[in-house]
């Protein structure tokens, strides 16, 4: 029994406003299915977040269905979950829209019955193997519980695999996690297959598998750090699950951080740019971080520009170091947050509100996001905010 694992194409989203960086990303998909048509699995497992929004364009629409019928075509079972990203609120009809149950209908409208979206109460039997799977459930819901109910449908004559959209607190850093290691642990699921986090994580514990696949394509400018994405393969026919990874091929992505005060360091960070862009078939996105104390940005940007069009989109920050003096503008003992918090509490309105004021301000001030960081924390808060109420079907 073989399964390939894949997830978060995040398909549709156009990615610095670059048409070149919507098409990076469908290829991301088309690059995943490649692989499974390769390595003909008898399952692929999809964990969520395939779309980018849950009215997608049009294209990501069709991208989707070209890829996915490609398997489906080949006699290969596509097994799939709701992300975080493929949900989202249909205000005309007061209820939640899913692009994945617009994308099941469809295919099931064209004749395929190989494409399975799971959801509590659904279950999937291939060959000795049960698969289960739950979609992105947010922290107001007890994940926990949701997780123990589906582990009812294990039986010990079976291999029970879980598909899973949510973040682990042992095993990602810096998001927001929805449940702990060990209440994974505690079921019997020999796989438990993961999205929602974009990069690869995988833990072996005894003869279990937990693993993310990551995204399969640079998603968010955070992952430029590590942007190697990944397809994972796992061997069920031995005692234990065997995994093997397969590299996706990406986008370039490079990330440099330089300190620059002299004219001729900047002549030469144009000049190492300029052979770094030329050392990649496809032009690179670069992400540089400038700090300088004796030249101005204006300075610095003017000599990019002569680089700038090797590579497709260039990100800089450029940070003046501030003098001495201008440091302590905050007296010490000051605590902003405190400060922000006591005054938002004092505000005569509704707890809910000053509650969302609050982690509105504390994820733009202490977890210091910026920009689509900023809007897609956000957007995450009030979808949480939205499904507590119970909006979900
Ligand atoms: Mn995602």
């Amino acid at each position: 029994m073989r399964i390939v694992h894949f997830s978060d194409n995040h398909l549709g989203k156009l990615q610095f406003s670059l048409p070149e960086r919507e098409e990076d990303i469908y290829r991301g998909l088309e690059r995943a299915v490649n692989v499974a048509l390769e390595v003909k699995p008898d399952l692929v497992l999809h964990t969520g977040d395939l779309f980018d929004h849950h009215a997608p364009h049009p294209r990501a629409f069709v991208r989707a269905v070209g890829a996915i019928t490609k398997l489906l075509d080949s006699g290969i079972e596509v097994v799939m979950i709701e992300g975080n990203h493929d949900v989202g609120p249909d205000t005309v009809r007061g209820r939640t829209s899913s692009a994945i149950i617009n994308l099941s209908n469809l295919l099931r409208q064209l004749g395929y019955d190989g494409f399975h979206l799971l959801r509590p109460g659904t279950s999937l039997k291939v060959k000795d193997v049960t698969v289960v799977g739950l979609p992105y459930t947010p922290r107001t819901v007890n994940v926990a519980d949701a997780i123990k109910s589906l582990d009812k449908v294990n039986s010990p004559d079976r291999v029970g695999v879980l598909m899973l959209h949510q973040g682990v607190k042992e095993m990602i850093a810096a998001f927001y996690p929805e449940i702990e290691l060990r209440s994974l642990l505690s079921t019997r699921f020999r796989l438990i297959a993961m999205g929602h986090y974009h990069k690869k994580v995988v833990v072996k514990k005894g003869d279990r598998v937990l693993a993310y696949s990551g995204s399969t394509e640079v998603i968010d400018i955070r992952e430029a750090n590590e942007p190697e994405k990944y397809v994972l393969i796992y061997e069920l026919d031995g005692k234990e699950i065997e995994v093997k990874e397969r590299t996706l091929k990406t986008r370039p992505f490079l990330k440099l951080n330089r300190r620059i005060n002299k004219i001729k360091e900047l002549t030469s960070l144009v000049e190492e740019l300029s052979d770094l862009a030329s050392s990649f078939e496809e032009k690179p996105v670069l992400i540089l971080n400038v700090t300088t104390s004796e030249l101005s940005a204006r300075r610095i940007r003017e000599e990019l520009e002569s680089v700038r069009d090797k590579f497709l989109y260039v990100r800089e920050r450029i940070q003046a170091k501030i003098k001495e003096e201008e440091v302590e503008m905050t007296p010490r003992g000051f605590d902003l947050t405190e400060l922000v918090t006591s005054m938002i509490k004092d505000m005569s309105l509704d707890n809910r509100v000053k509650e969302t004021a609050i982690k509105a301000f504390r994820i733009w001030y202490l977890e210091g996001k910026r920009g689509d960081d900023f809007v897609k924390a956000l957007k995450e808060l009030w979808e949480g905010y939205y499904e507590d109420k119970g909006d979900i079907p």
